[in-house]
């Protein structure tokens, strides 16, 4: 393999910057009004008056002049688009699949998949939950089934594949329901809710041996699985020597299709697609695609999108993106971490958790401790966040109630080649100012609660 200096070196970015948008500074009191008019939501803020956004890195990465320019190339025809078939042959040769339907991004893919997998009463495993992913087999009828390893549920544990699954909660499920009534297993790469956390190859080879005597297929979210590939890397035995884009590969062999949002790895701001071995499958999805997303050569996006999604797949498994990529995410970390500051650990590819039960311990779950911290950092310094725990979570459809999740968190989510190390010391700043006067910061109420994926309209107003 071809090592690039990064391996001696401190990893820096592999790129120069050509093009810049300016961001706009607030005030303090500027901040209070914004975060009020949201309903204490940072889905609610609005951009403009943000000054680092931290929300999420999806779709809101840098593009490269290569994909600039591959948004030229966009061939816009109703059928049978050039772009779409590009992406095809790169999706065939990185990912290896055989077919392949694009969606407008990583939910349409999850909303076909679920649709034709799944049966009402089925029950789904996964590597915990996903938002979307989970609601998607609700609304299909089936039940989703945690089967993450115990240690992805602790912030503190510091198990270096905290992605794994547990096969032995995995054989409990599935003798207790019946191998026909588990459509697939749900595996994610780098799993967003545990706080970035890869699956190991051993763990999946041991996954695909228990699947196959059972006759249940692996459907990955692919959505970060370059990432977990460059853990995979770095942490396990025997893969020093192998390239990302080889580990690539054989986590896809193992699997038998995908869903992928390609607003994250793949390096574009709208995109995603389903794909898979199986020509039943294809030509079911094939068929749905075209009732909720556009004809199965666009799926809902334009040419120019599927070209630039095409460059970004080829752009995302080079090593020295990801050791920048990966590195700046472990650069914020590391300062927190070393500040005092409780987060989750390891830390993951794509963002930085802070643990908000250890943060703020005198905030009862139910007065989400977490949505309260997202809403305390925008107002500090304009930095927005987005909750990741008893708000995420919802309520439990048969109780009622609140989920109450292990796992309470804030996640300040690193977009792809768009900050610099100053920005990082300045959010690491921020977050130490905010943990100095923790003490003084209350509780929410959830003022509106909307039915599906509540996250991202509720309204709340602080406890007084
Ligand atoms: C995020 C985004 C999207 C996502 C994901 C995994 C592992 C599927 C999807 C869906 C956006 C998001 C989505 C829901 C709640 C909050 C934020 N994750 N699987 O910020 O893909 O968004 O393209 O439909 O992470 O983590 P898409």
């Amino acid at each position: 393999m071809n090592t690039p200096d990064t391996d001696k070196r401190t990893w820096a970015e592999p790129y120069k910057i050509k093009m810049v948008e300016l961001l706009r500074m607030t005030t303090h009191k500027e901040r209070q009004a914004a975060i009020q008019e949201a309903g204490y939501n940072t889905f609610l803020t609005r951009s403009k008056d943000v000054y680092i956004d931290l929300l999420t890195d999806s779709g809101t990465g840098a593009m490269s002049d290569r994909q600039w320019a591959g948004l030229m190339l966009g061939d816009e025809a109703y059928a049978g688009s050039e772009n779409f078939y590009h992406l095809e042959a790169v999706i065939g040769e990185y990912y290896g699949y055989k077919y392949m339907v694009p969606t407008h991004q990583g939910r349409g893919a999850e909303n076909l998949m679920s649709q034709i997998m799944i049966k009402a009463g089925d029950h789904v495993p996964g590597n915990m939950y996903f938002t979307t992913t989970r609601l998607h087999q609700e609304l299909a009828g089936g039940t989703f089934v945690d089967v993450i390893v115990d240690e992805a549920h602790d912030p503190e544990s510091t198990f270096p594949f905290k992605g794994n699954v547990d096969i032995n909660k995995l054989d409990r499920l599935v003798k207790e329901v019946g191998e026909e009534r588990v459509p697939y297993i749900s595996l994610e790469g780098n799993v967003n809710m545990a706080g970035g956390q890869p699956f190991s190859m051993a763990n999946l080879n041991e996954l695909h041996a228990y699947c196959r005597k059972h006759g249940i297929p692996i459907m990955l979210d692919a959505t970060r699985t370059i990432e977990n590939a460059w853990f995979i890397r770095e942490r396990e035995d025997g893969y020093a020597g192998k390239s990302v884009r080889e580990i690539l590969r054989e986590i896809c062999d193992l699997t038998d299709g995908c869903t992928m949002s390609a607003k994250k790895d793949a390096l574009v701001n709208i995109g995603g697609f389903f794909a898979c071995n199986d020509e039943a499958l294809y030509r079911q999805a094939q068929n749905l695609v075209v009732v909720y997303e556009g004809l199965h050569t666009y799926g809902g996006l334009a040419g120019r999108d599927m070209e630039a999604m095409a460059q970004g797949i080829r752009e995302a498994v080079a090593e020295e993106h990801q050791a920048a990529r990966i590195g700046q995410v472990r650069y914020l970390g590391e300062k927190l971490a070393n500040a005092g500051i409780p987060i989750v650990l390891p830390i993951g590819s794509h963002a930085v958790f802070i643990d908000a039960k250890r943060f703020l311990p005198h905030i009862d779950q139910d007065d989400y401790p977490a949505q309260a911290l997202a809403a305390e950092l925008y107002l500090e310094a304009g930095i927005r966040t987005m909750e990741r725990g008893n708000v995420s979570a919802g309520r439990d459809p048969k109780t009622g109630k609140n989920r109450r999740p292990p796992l309470e968190l804030v996640r300040l989510t690193i977009p792809r080649r768009v900050y610099t190390q100053a920005h990082m010391d300045v959010v690491v700043e921020s977050v130490i100012d905010v943990y100095k006067r923790r003490d003084e910061i209350r509780g929410l109420k959830m003022e509106y609660e909307p039915e599906h994926l509540r996250f991202f309209q509720a309204r709340f107003t602080p406890l007084s």
